[in-house]
C-alpha cells in the first residue's frame, strides 16, 4: 500500500457518496483483482489505494460532478451526453493493440497488458481547453512502467493513442465532423514522466464508461484533450503523430496543448478558469501554467517557445 504524505485533508471525507465511506470494508478484492481483470465488474473491484506524493491536497469534485460532465464525442457533443449514452459501450472484452518501435507488439488482452503494473490514487487538477477544470481521485499507473516493460526501441520518439471505432455502440461517431477514431499523442519523454498516467478507475471504483473506460490516458499538466479515453491502441513512432483535436483546428489546438494562461485560446482567455463542482460560492480561479505542475515538468520544454509550441 503507498502511505498518504498529506495528511490534512483526507478526501474520503468529502465525498457525498455514502457508499464510498464503506471502501475500507470492501477492499478484499484490492488491486490484485483489479488488475487481474476485474475491470469489467462494476461493484466487484474497490480499490485501496492512498493519496500518491503526486496528489493535490485540494478537495475532489463530487463523483456526481465528475461522472455527470463529460466531454467524449464518441457519445455526443453535449457534456450530459456521455452520461446519457456511454452505458451501451462494451468494456470486456477490451483489447489494446500495440505497435511500432516496440520490442513486445501485438495485440494484448487488458488484464493482460496492464498487469503487474502497480495501481495507485492520483488526485490531480484537471484543465479543460474550455476553461472549466475539476479536481479528480484517479485510479491508475505510470505510462512509463508499461512502455518499459513492452520495451521501447531507440528510433522511438513519440507514443501515439487511438480510442475505439465502434459506431454501433458509440452514437457520436456516426457525426463525421471528427476523423474517428480519436487519436491523440505525447511526445516520449511526456510520456515517461511520472505523473502521466494510465487511469483504469476513480473514486476507488474502475473507471465509468462516461470516463473513459476501460483505460484512459491522464496527463494532468496539459488540457484536458491529450487525455484520450477508452485507448485500444499505443504506437510507438518516430514522427509527431496526428491528433484529433489539431486535426480539427491547427490554429486553436496545438500537439503539445500544456495548460498556460499566457496564451490565449483564439477565441478566449485562458487566464483563467470555472471549477465545475465550485457550486453557487465558488467562483472563477487563475489558471496556474502547466496547470500547477511546472516543478515536475517545465524541465521538459526548457528551449521551447511555448506561443509557438502551443
Ligand atoms: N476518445 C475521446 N477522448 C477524450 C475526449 C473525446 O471526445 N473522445 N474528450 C477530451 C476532452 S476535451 C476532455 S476535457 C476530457 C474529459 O474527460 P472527463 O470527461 O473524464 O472529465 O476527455 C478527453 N478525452
Ligand atoms: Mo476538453
Amino acid at each position: 500500500m503507498i502511505r498518504s504524505f498529506k495528511t490534512d485533508l483526507r478526501w474520503s471525507d468529502v465525498t457525498p457518496r455514502a457508499a464510498f465511506l464503506n471502501r475500507r470494508q470492501i477492499i478484499a478484492a484490492g488491486m490484485g483483482a483489479l488488475a487481474a481483470g476485474a475491470l469489467a465488474r462494476p461493484a466487484a473491484a474497490r480499490i485501496e489505494a492512498a493519496a500518491s506524493r503526486y496528489s493535490t491536497s485540494e478537495a475532489p469534485d463530487s463523483l456526481e460532478t465528475i461522472t455527470g460532465y463529460n466531454n467524449f464525442y464518441e457519445f455526443g457533443t453535449d457534456k450530459g451526453d456521455p452520461a446519457a449514452y456511454a452505458g451501451g459501450l462494451t468494456v470486456d472484452p477490451w483489447s489494446v493493440k500495440v505497435d511500432g518501435l516496440v520490442d513486445r507488439p501485438g495485440t494484448y488482452d487488458l488484464a493482460d497488458l496492464i498487469k503487474g503494473q502497480p495501481l495507485e490514487e492520483r488526485i490531480y487538477r484537471f484543465r479543460c481547453v474550455e476553461a472549466w477544470s475539476m479536481v479528480i481521485p484517479w485510479i491508475g499507473f505510470e505510462l512509463s512502467g508499461l512502455l518499459n516493460r513492452l520495451g521501447v526501441q531507440s528510433g522511438a520518439k513519440y507514443v501515439a493513442f487511438e480510442t475505439l471505432l465502434r459506431p454501433e455502440e458509440m452514437p457520436g461517431q456516426r457525426a463525421r465532423f471528427i476523423d474517428w477514431p480519436y487519436r491523440e499523442g505525447l511526445r516520449l519523454d511526456e510520456a515517461m514522466n511520472p505523473l502521466t498516467i494510465l487511469a483504469t478507475g476513480l473514486y476507488g471504483d474502475p473507471m465509468p464508461r462516461q470516463n473513459g473506460a476501460p483505460i484512459r490516458l491522464v496527463v494532468p499538466w496539459k488540457y484536458g484533450f491529450k487525455s484520450i479515453k477508452s485507448i485500444v491502441r499505443i504506437s510507438l513512432v518516430d514522427k509527431m503523430p496526428p491528433t484529433t483535436w489539431n486535426m480539427l483546428q491547427a490554429s486553436e489546438y496545438g500537439f503539445y496543448a500544456n495548460v498556460n494562461p499566457e496564451v490565449d485560446h483564439p477565441r478566449w482567455s485562458q487566464a483563467s478558469e470555472r471549477r465545475v463542482g465550485a457550486g453557487l460560492f465558488g467562483g472563477r480561479q487563475d489558471t496556474v501554467k502547466f496547470n500547477g505542475y511546472g516543478d515536475q515538468v517545465a524541465g521538459l520544454y526548457a528551449g521551447q517557445d511555448l506561443a509557438k509550441d502551443y
